[in-house]
């Protein structure tokens, strides 16, 4: 409007030219809190999001903007039509049917290897080098499917895996010895699912291990049933659903701590599903977590961490369940 052009005297094109852009797919309660959790934490200069329900998707991105005068300003852009991703650093996935109550994330899967067949190539299209961080279940499969469809190099196909896995088992951890989880470091590893592996030889407080202390520590004769601990690490998605019907705050702030540590270049520690073949004796080209260093690349290498015997049979369990479901997949 004239009264708009008489506030400045112009003296270059206006034209945007952001950098930091992330996309997510999918406007559900994961898409959102990863958004939302983007949004407050400082992560992103530019967002877009989309989803296949138009109504939803505008009311959510006019929502986003609303609170702009409150944050740092982020282009906030949403469409069902792919372009508006075009240019993204990162584009995170967590569009899909979500589990159901008593329903397995692997049961999941057929339904969702069908959504992916739209998204990922309309992603690729129009952010031919990004990075992409699969959230929807079941993740593991899912990362495997988008990094065959994308033809991306493997660092740059990332399943959020068992990131969050680790944080549950670190927070409940935390709360049974009474220290903050952030100084309790423990990982969960293998598949983000019912075989997911805690790494009990690692799991120490200031260096100190657990099982230097007690040897019998996550074992299952331990009398002090360290076990139950990632047992409740297991089942706590199913009790989440069961109690509030979707998981969103805590997978929302992991997915926003993955792409702030991408977007940085921070070469942090984090359980992540990428390419396990060559790893702990796995033979099957499968996607399964394991330490991995983040950074402006993706994953740009995988820690090469130490386990007992026992550890690494349950690792190669996971990667044997979940090359049998890769082998009946139809891609
Ligand atoms: P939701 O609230 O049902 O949202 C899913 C969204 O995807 C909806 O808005 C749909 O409209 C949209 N959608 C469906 N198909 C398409 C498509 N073809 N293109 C674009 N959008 C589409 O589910 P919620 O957000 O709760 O969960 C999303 C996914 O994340 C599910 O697969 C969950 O199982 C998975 N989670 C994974 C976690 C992990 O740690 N990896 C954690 C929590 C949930």
């Amino acid at each position: 409007t004239t009264c708009v052009k008489e506030l400045f005297t112009h003296i270059i094109d206006e034209e945007r030219h952001t950098s930091v852009k992330v996309t997510v797919v999918g406007t559900g309660q994961v898409g959102m809190a990863s958004a939302f959790a983007m949004l407050t934490q400082g992560v992103i200069s530019e967002l877009a999001l989309v989803d296949m329900v138009a109504d939803k998707l505008k009311g959510e991105m006019l929502d986003l903007q609303h609170g702009q005068a409150f944050l740092r300003t982020v282009k906030v852009q949403a469409s069902t039509d792919y372009s508006v991703t075009a240019g993204s650093k990162i584009c995170v996935v967590t569009a899909g049917a979500r589990q159901n109550l008593g329903e397995t994330r692997l049961q999941l899967v057929q339904k969702n290897v069908a959504i992916f067949k739209h998204i990922i190539p309309n992603l690729i299209k129009y952010s031919p080098n990004c990075i992409l961080i699969i959230v929807s279940n079941p993740v593991d499969i899912l990362t495997y499917v988008a990094w065959k469809i994308s033809g991306l190099p493997r660092n740059q196909v990332i399943g959020s895996g068992t990131m969050l896995d680790s944080s549950r088992f670190r927070f409940i951890l935390s709360e049974r010895i009474g220290i903050a989880p952030k100084s309790v470091h423990g990982y969960i590893i293998g598949e983000h699912g019912d075989s997911s592996v805690a790494v009990w030889s690692s799991v120490n407080i200031a260096g100190t291990r657990l099982k230097d202390i007690h040897p019998h520590t996550g074992d299952p004769d331990d009398p002090e049933n360290w076990n139950e601990i990632h047992k409740e690490v297991v089942n706590s998605a199913y009790e989440i659903i069961k109690l509030k019907g979707y998981t969103s705050w805590a997978i929302g702030v992991m997915i926003s701590t993955l792409c702030n540590a991408i977007l940085k270049n921070q070469k942090v520690i984090y359980s992540l599903s990428t390419l396990a073949k060559g790893y702990h004796g796995i033979e099957e080209e499968v996607f399964l977590s394991l330490p991995c260093v983040v950074g402006e690349k993706g994953v740009g290498a995988v820690f090469d961490q130490k386990l007992l015997p026992n550890e690494m049979e349950k690792v190669k369990a996971s990667a044997k369940t979940l090359h049998d479901v890769i082998k009946s997949l139809e891609l």
